[in-house]
């Protein structure tokens, strides 16, 4: 399948992660892009092409004007209110205080935040609206008739809510991706997300609907990011009842256990019988990678992509996380080739 990329992923490129009391050299970080990108052209899958532009509309389908906005000129901001390092998000809207959006640079990273990890530098925006164009050159592609599609985003999105950054992610780009495909007449798209953590910012943006379809399989919330959002009694709600699906594992789940998620995932989305697929794509599910727990292998990740294939869907696959960066071409590429040897 065709691969999607733009060097502008580099132009996000933090110093810091706010993780354990300290600031470090960001898990988050381009190398993460180029070792996928190596080995998608090391094993010649197919064409690499670079995104076309679509401009910010499609993505205010997903994210409100004004959070786009604030990501715009939010370094600008930043440094004109003086701040010596990076801008990081340090107060938030408690319980009993008001949620209205202030002047201050401080309280409006705060607003539109939901967790202090994430920081934000010169290129960020950039990035994330290349990011966002990768993932809908990805879809035109699909939409014009091309089985699937690989868009290399970076940074990831599945994270982000309409108008909340974290987790690394700013616009989600699987969200953006899926909402294209109903503005352009697909009746119901499906989201897989198999990304290690919860995709809360899709959930969040598609729960009261009943035209997207969101399913996530993830690390148990009691127990790791994004702690507040992800348990398994969230079905959705009003029209969206019965259109959300989590399933949580604990720590060490291996292949024969997180596969059978994956199977009830499939049969839901096969019942469902949509006319697209988004495979929010992470690869944090690896048995080495160093802020998760699940046990995958490299080799697993072919099954992976063999079982996607056989929903017999068009597909686009949006880049999520992964932070095994020895292991992230392989493990990315396996689901990709997987897939492909199952068309
Ligand atoms: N000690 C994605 O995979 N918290 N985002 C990490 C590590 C944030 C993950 C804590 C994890 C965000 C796209
Ligand atoms: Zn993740």
């Amino acid at each position: 399948m065709k691969t999607i990329f733009s060097p502008l992923h580099s132009r996000r490129n933090v110093r810091t992660e706010l993780d354990g009391g300290q600031l470090i050299a960001p898990h988050e970080k381009p190398s993460r892009a180029e070792t996928i990108l190596a080995r998608v052209r090391g094993q010649g899958i197919g064409e690499v092409l670079a995104p076309e532009t679509f401009g910010l509309d499609p993505v205010r389908r997903v994210h409100t004007p004004d959070y786009v906005a604030f990501l715009e000129t939010c370094w600008r901001d930043w440094q004109a209110a003086g701040k010596p390092g990076e801008a990081i998000p340090a107060v938030w809207a408690g319980r009993g205080m008001r949620h209205r959006v202030p002047l201050d640079i401080d309280g409006r990273l705060g607003f539109y935040s939901f967790a202090a990890e994430t920081s934000i530098s010169d290129g960020t925006w950039e990035a994330a609206c290349a990011s966002a164009d990768v993932a809908l050159t990805a879809q035109k592609l699909v939409a014009n008739g091309e089985r699937a599609a690989f868009a290399l985003c970076r940074p990831p999105g599945h994270h982000a809510h309409a108008d909340l950054f974290g987790g690394y992610c700013f616009f989600n780009n699987a969200a953006i991706v899926a909402q294209a495909f109903r503005d352009q007449g697909y009746g119901r798209v499906a989201i897989l997300d198999v990304d290690f953590h919860h995709g809360n910012g899709t959930q969040a943006i598609f729960y009261d609907r009943s035209d997207v379809l969101t399913l996530s399989l993830h690390g148990d919330p009691d127990l790791v990011f994004p702690h507040f959002l992800g348990f398994e009694d969230e079905t959705g709600e009003g029209d969206g009842e019965g259109f959300n699906l989590n399933l949580v594992y604990p720590p060490g789940t291996p292949w024969a256990v997180w596969s059978q998620g994956l199977e009830t995932a499939c049969e839901r989305i096969a019942g469902f019988a949509p006319d697209a697929l988004v495979v929010a794509l992470g690869v944090d599910t690896f048995e080495e990678d160093p802020i998760s727990f699940f046990k995958l292998t490299s080799a697993d990740y072919l099954q992976l992509g063999e079982r996607l294939a056989r929903l017999g869907l068009p597909t686009v696959f949006t880049m999520e996380g992964g932070y095994d960066v020895d292991a992230i071409g392989v493990n990315v590429v396996n689901v990709l080739e997987g897939f492909d040897r199952a068309v």
